[in-house]
């Protein structure tokens, strides 16, 4: 695992001096997501498939920016899935973005998720790497350097609702709005990787991106985002659903596969349990 945890380090400092290139711009190519895809995305993934073509460990990889995975050695123990710069139409308006990882052992399945990982690239560059316990570290002077360890409260402040609000479920708004009513400030920028890591940092709360009418199955992939922060939100003592049950307990049949999703502390994910218990 340290080899993939240093290739990630060192795709990490290579995109944080992409990022800071002079902008260039979309590509005229869309993503199986079908979302234009900026030319900085496509490079973005070709430091990390470079990075990951040089480590023995990983046999194959799955990016949100490739149609299908690729295949980079049968000897290799480990699948990872990333997203290599998720949230990039948020660099127009300077705003953070992120990298996000799954590292699963032999197939891209949730039972088999073994660690999970992201960077974020704001006014600092941190990372988080989730095995047994979840680690932060922050780019100083070339290195990535140890901070501390993550840990969530039960309950939090914060509350990021995703999706446009009048294609929720009535159900749902309400339960979004009865956090307010608890006094939870809203946190959204439209970035995962920045939305969830205030989360992690400021002690709790919840994220959710529901069901929506625009996006029934909602928008976030299983492989390299939903079930990453799942993986790291459980680690770090919280809990992560699809509405009733776990996310790591969803199967997966393709690599651009969606989910709902709702990561949060334990009592904020509780509510939302109850919540939709109710709409069975
Ligand atoms: P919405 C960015 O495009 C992204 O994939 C995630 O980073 C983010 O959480 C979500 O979409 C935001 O979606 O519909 O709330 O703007």
């Amino acid at each position: 695992m340290d080899d993939i945890f240093s290739a990630i380090q060192r795709s990490a400092i290579r995109i944080k001096e992409a990022i800071d290139t002079k902008d260039i711009g979309y590509s005229q190519q869309e993503n199986s997501s079908g979302e234009t895809q900026l030319q900085l995305d496509i490079k973005c993934d070709m430091i990390i498939e470079e990075e990951f073509s040089q480590v023995p460990s990983i046999n194959t990889i799955a990016s949100e920016e490739k149609e299908h995975s690729v295949a980079l050695r049968e000897s290799g123990k480990y699948f990872i899935a990333y997203d290599p710069l998720d949230g990039s139409s948020l660099i127009d308006v300077n705003l953070s973005v992120g990298s996000i990882f799954g590292i699963y052992e032999n197939s891209f399945n949730s039972k088999n998720m073994v660690a999970a990982c992201y960077v974020v690239y704001g006014p600092r560059v941190e990372m988080v790497f989730a095995h047994n316990k979840v680690k932060m570290h922050l780019l100083q002077g070339g290195d990535f350097e140890f901070v501390k360890e993550i840990r969530l409260g039960e309950k939090g402040k914060l509350n990021a609702p995703g999706g446009t609000q009048q294609n929720w479920a009535p159900f749902h708004k309400e339960l979004v709005d009865s956090f307010f009513k608890e006094g939870y400030r809203l946190r959204y920028s439209g970035g995962m990787v920045p939305d969830l890591h205030q989360i992690l940092l400021k002690g709790g709360g919840i994220f959710s991106y529901p069901a929506t009418s625009d996006a029934p199955q909602g928008k976030l992939r299983k492989l390299f985002e939903v079930f990453p922060f799942a993986f790291i939100f459980q680690k770090a003592g919280g809990d992560a659903i699809d509405g009733c049950g776990d996310l790591l307990a969803l199967d997966c049949c393709d690599v651009h596969e969606r989910a709902v999703c709702f990561f949060g502390s334990n009592y904020e994910i509780a509510r939302v349990k109850e919540v939709y218990a109710k709409q069975r």
